[in-house]
């Protein structure tokens, strides 16, 4: 199974500014971490791991992986708040999109409780810094029903 993993903006900075939001670990120690977890998983998935801090250039990826893709795994930072573009892209593409986010974007700021992509979303992982990308990663090998490397 082929899983899109999309960091949306400024998650570049990871680790560098704001460590008691979003932690320590940079989004290189996050991409590892998920490569790892791939590598050692049994199931047979390919992950392409990519980040952009441009609206536009999100459609775009979303769309030139129309082919290939099986899943999305995204945190759409920012634009998750804003971005109906986004969310239409994803719907587009037509298949299964896990959300993810570092924080609990319900214990903060009013305005990051509504998600324009949750409504499109199978389902949304947030609050656990890095490990959140792991959990979403297995939610998104559930959904897709695991096939092993054997078969
Ligand atoms: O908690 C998350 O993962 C967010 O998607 C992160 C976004 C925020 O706008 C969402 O409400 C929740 C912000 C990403 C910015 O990342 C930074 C990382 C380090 C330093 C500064 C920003």
């Amino acid at each position: 199974m082929n899983i899109l993993v999309l960091h949306g903006p400024n998650l570049h900075l990871l680790g560098k500014r704001q460590p008691e939001i979003y932690g320590h670990q940079t989004l290189n120690d996050i991409n590892s971490a998920l490569d790892q977890f791939v590598a050692s998983s049994p199931h047979d998935v390919v992950l392409k791991i990519l980040q952009s801090n441009h609206e536009g250039e999100i459609v775009s990826i979303i769309g030139d992986h129309i082919e290939w893709v099986d899943g999305i795994l995204i945190n759409p930072a920012a634009y998750t708040h804003t971005s109906i573009a986004i969310r239409d892209a994803l719907s587009t593409v037509a298949v299964p999109v896990v959300e993810v986010h570092l924080s609990n974007i319900y214990s903060r700021e009013e305005f990051r409780h509504h998600s324009y992509i949750s409504g499109v979303a199978a389902g949304v992982v947030s609050g656990f810094g890095a490990y959140t990308y792991i959990l979403g990663l297995e939610a998104m090998i559930h959904i897709l029903g695991p096939k092993t490397n054997e078969t």
